[in-house]
């Protein structure tokens, strides 16, 4: 059977192919296939079947972290491709993984896409204590956007922790947006969160919203 493109990349990222996943990411882009369909059809639904295979028991957490070090790898072909930058100044964007969580590929992306939409990005990484991005907002007083991450049912409670304390600092001039995996819009607002958004596209656009 020949694999198309797409197939040779998921199958990379499954079987944790680092050293050809650039290669194989370029080539496709060569030929034509759009940065988005490599992204979330190769790439994503890989990391999909990965978490899956994961929960049954099939492979370990060694297996699943080299799975995500062959995604990183790709997207750096792709960052380019994905995000065009817009010749405007919207202020300042701080972003974190939230306490307790160390995963950071979906809050690269959203990163990504929000640095595309104009914004100045301040990353702070993962597993961020609650008291980091409240000192984070103290000094960039005219930050516009904080935007939380989670990837863990476990972890919810820690972003929920952060929005309820970020709100109660009083501080204000931004708003505060969430998302990843187990997020819901309906988890948003029962956290008094402003904004919520599935992917990092929306992210990108639901932060130019929130900040115009
Ligand atoms: Co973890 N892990 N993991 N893991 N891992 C999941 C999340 C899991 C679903 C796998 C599974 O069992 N099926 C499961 C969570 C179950 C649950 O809570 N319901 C799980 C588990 C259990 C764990 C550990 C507890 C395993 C263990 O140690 N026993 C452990 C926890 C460690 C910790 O954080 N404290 C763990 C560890 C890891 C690795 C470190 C090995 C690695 C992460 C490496 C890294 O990120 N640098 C890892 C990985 C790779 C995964 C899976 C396979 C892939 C995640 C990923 O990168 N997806 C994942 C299974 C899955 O997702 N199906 C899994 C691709 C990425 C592009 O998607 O991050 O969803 P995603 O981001 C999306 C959206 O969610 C959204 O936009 C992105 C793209 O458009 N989004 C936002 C994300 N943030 C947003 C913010 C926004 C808006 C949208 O606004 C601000």
């Amino acid at each position: 059977m020949i694999m198309s493109k797409i197939d040779e990349i998921a199958q990379a990222v499954e079987d944790g192919k680092l050293k050809i996943i650039q290669e194989l990411v370029t080539s496709a882009l060569n030929e034509g296939v759009d940065a988005l369909t490599i992204l979330n059809d190769g790439m994503g639904a890989a990391m999909g079947r990965v978490g899956e295979k994961f929960q049954k028991q099939e492979i370990f957490v060694s297996e699943m972290l080299l799975a995500a070090r062959v995604m990183k790898q790709g997207v750096e072909v792709l960052k380019p491709k994905l995000a065009g930058k817009e010749n405007v100044s919207r202020g300042k964007c701080i972003i974190g993984t939230v306490h307790g969580d160390l995963h950071d590929i979906g809050k690269n992306l959203v990163a990504l896409m929000i640095e595309s939409s104009g914004f100045e990005v301040i990353d702070l990484g993962v597993d961020v204590a609650v008291d980091k991005f409240i000192s984070t907002i103290k000094e960039n007083p005219d930050v516009k956007v904080v935007a939380l991450s989670c990837l863990l049912t476990t972890t919810m409670p820690a972003m929920q922790e952060t929005v309820a304390a970020i709100k109660a600092s009083g501080l204000a001039g931004f708003k505060v947006i969430v998302g990843g995996a187990p997020v819901t819009k309906a988890f948003s607002e029962e956290i008094g969160a402003d904004g919520y958004s599935t992917d990092a596209g929306g992210a990108g656009q639901l932060a130019k919203e929130l900040a115009a």
